[in-house]
């Protein structure tokens, strides 16, 4: 059981120094996980998902070389900015090299090294560029010690920081990365809570204590400006301050401002944020915390009162499950993985949304998410129950029948009918992918307690 230091809040300026000392690269590796004969140690489930994940990645390969993601079902490529900043490799390649396929993972790496360049004229989305690349950067970086990329995440970083320069220290939405431009004042607490990891790292990398001041002091007014109850809202306005949305949740939008409260307590030794957490997860289970048909769901509340306003859950709300057991309650993990997985096996695969007070769909398409595994991936960890590999299989079993195509992978348009759309994410194999395979492979392969997985599935290693 952790044990929780309730320190007051205090100002960032100064918290940080002691974060910052320029780190030595040392490379960390894993287990090699092959044995003699070629299949994982952890049994043939573990060298399936593997399979898998090179059918999509050779998929990937053969169609959408050097681009963002891969089309499945046209055979092509989608770049999200007109350009590509190689958001499959990059997302991939700690994948690869925890599965054990180091020839992969090494060209993938000079593919990346090469090619990479964040010196471009576009405008870029600052929370899904911070937790796909520069998580994945780090990551890659600890993983095989090449400072080529840890390069490419100082220039990243350098380049997103103009993000933070709005009145209230809360980053804007969306920067330019040759300009430093930056657009979209009205965010959510996810997008602005969900970079302490990734910044944090960079300043124990770099010795730039910066990068782990702006992101921080950003966490902060954000919390300041919780309600009186200790909620916060869906939406905010991080030029006034002030909340346009007070609609309160763990949902998108949300969800990973609460996974880098706790996560960042454990990286940094951050008894701030660990207060913080502590505080917000306890208004959390007293007002979004909801019991329907047995089982343990959270659903939405008004961020002042903590009145119920809707019972929805979905997909993206899986995640709690794994946050929850990190933080050592496994009682509400394992009881709100159990009312994820009846949303899986009730639909055949789980749908975006639905109401669980009737289990009605509320939004009909599944993009390939990977939130339900990875809270059977931290159950399996802390319980050694089998009925989370048996849960992982379920999973495996839906995505090879539903979503598998003759080239890779294809997220689903609507459950209902199984009906599948031309896109595969970058998370199907940074993070789906490899929390099914983590489930199944050799529990020395990965020590959870020794990592924090970025809210991407990046690993990070305390190397400080
Ligand atoms: C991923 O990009 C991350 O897990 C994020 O926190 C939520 N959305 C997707 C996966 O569903």
């Amino acid at each position: 059981m952790r044990v929780w230091l309730c320190l007051p809040i205090i100002l960032v300026a100064g918290a940080c120094a002691a974060l910052c000392a320029a780190q030595t690269p040392t490379p960390f590796a894993f287990p090699a996980q092959t044995s003699a004969n070629g299949l994982a140690a952890g049994g043939t489930t573990a060298e399936q998902v593997r399979a898998e994940f090179l059918h999509a990645w050779n998929a990937y390969k053969q169609y959408a070389w050097g681009h963002d993601e891969l089309r499945p079902l046209s055979h092509g490529y989608r770049d999200w900015y007109g350009v590509s900043l190689y958001m499959t490799p990059v997302d991939a390649l700690d994948t690869m090299v925890l599965m054990g396929l180091s020839d992969e993972a090494d060209k993938t790496r000079e593919l990346i090294a090469q090619n990479l360049s964040f010196d471009k004229d576009i405008e870029v989305k600052n929370f899904e560029i911070t937790i796909r690349l520069l998580g994945g950067l780090l990551s890659s970086y600890q993983l095989t010690g090449d400072s080529r990329l840890l390069s490419l995440a100082t220039d990243l970083g350098n380049r997103l920081l103009p993000v933070f320069n709005s009145p209230t220290g809360m980053p804007y939405m969306y920067v330019n990365l040759k300009t430093g431009q930056t657009r979209g004042a009205e965010s959510n607490p996810a997008e602005i809570g969900t970079l302490l990891i990734e910044f944090g790292t960079l300043s124990k990398l770099t010795g730039r204590p910066i990068f782990y001041e702006k992101a921080k002091r950003a966490v902060i007014e954000l919390y300041n400006r919780r309600s009186k109850i200790g909620l916060v809202g869906s939406i905010i306005n991080v030029e006034s301050g002030k909340w346009t949305d007070t609609s309160s949740h763990i949902s998108g939008g949300i969800d990973s401002y609460y996974e880098y409260l706790l996560k960042a307590s454990i990286l940094f030794d951050d008894q701030d944020c660990a207060h913080m957490w502590k505080s917000s997860v306890a208004a959390v289970n007293k007002y979004l915390a909801d019991t329907s048909h047995g089982g343990l769901w959270y659903g939405q509340a008004n961020m002042d009162t903590g009145k119920r306003t809707t019972t929805h859950f979905g997909a993206l709300d899986a995640f709690f499950a794994a946050v929850l057991a990190r933080s050592g309650d496994l009682d509400r993990a394992k009881r709100l993985q159990e009312s994820s997985y009846t949303m899986w096996t009730k639909f055949g695969v789980e749908p975006e949304e639905i109401n669980y007070s009737n289990f009605r769909i509320i939004h009909e398409g599944y993009p390939l998410r990977p939130e339900i595994a990875e809270s059977g991936y931290y159950l399996s960890f802390y319980t050694n129950d089998p009925r989370y590999t048996e849960m992982a299989s379920t999973f495996l079993a839906s995505l090879t029948r539903c979503c598998k195509t003759d080239a890779g992978y294809a997220g689903l348009r609507r459950v209902a009918n199984m009906e599948q759309e031309d896109r595969m994410e970058s998370f199907f194999l940074a993070e789906t992918l490899k929390y099914l395979y983590l489930t199944f492979a050799p529990r020395e392969t990965l020590d959870l307690n020794k990592v924090v997985f970025n809210t991407e599935a990046h690993p990070i290693r305390k190397t400080w």
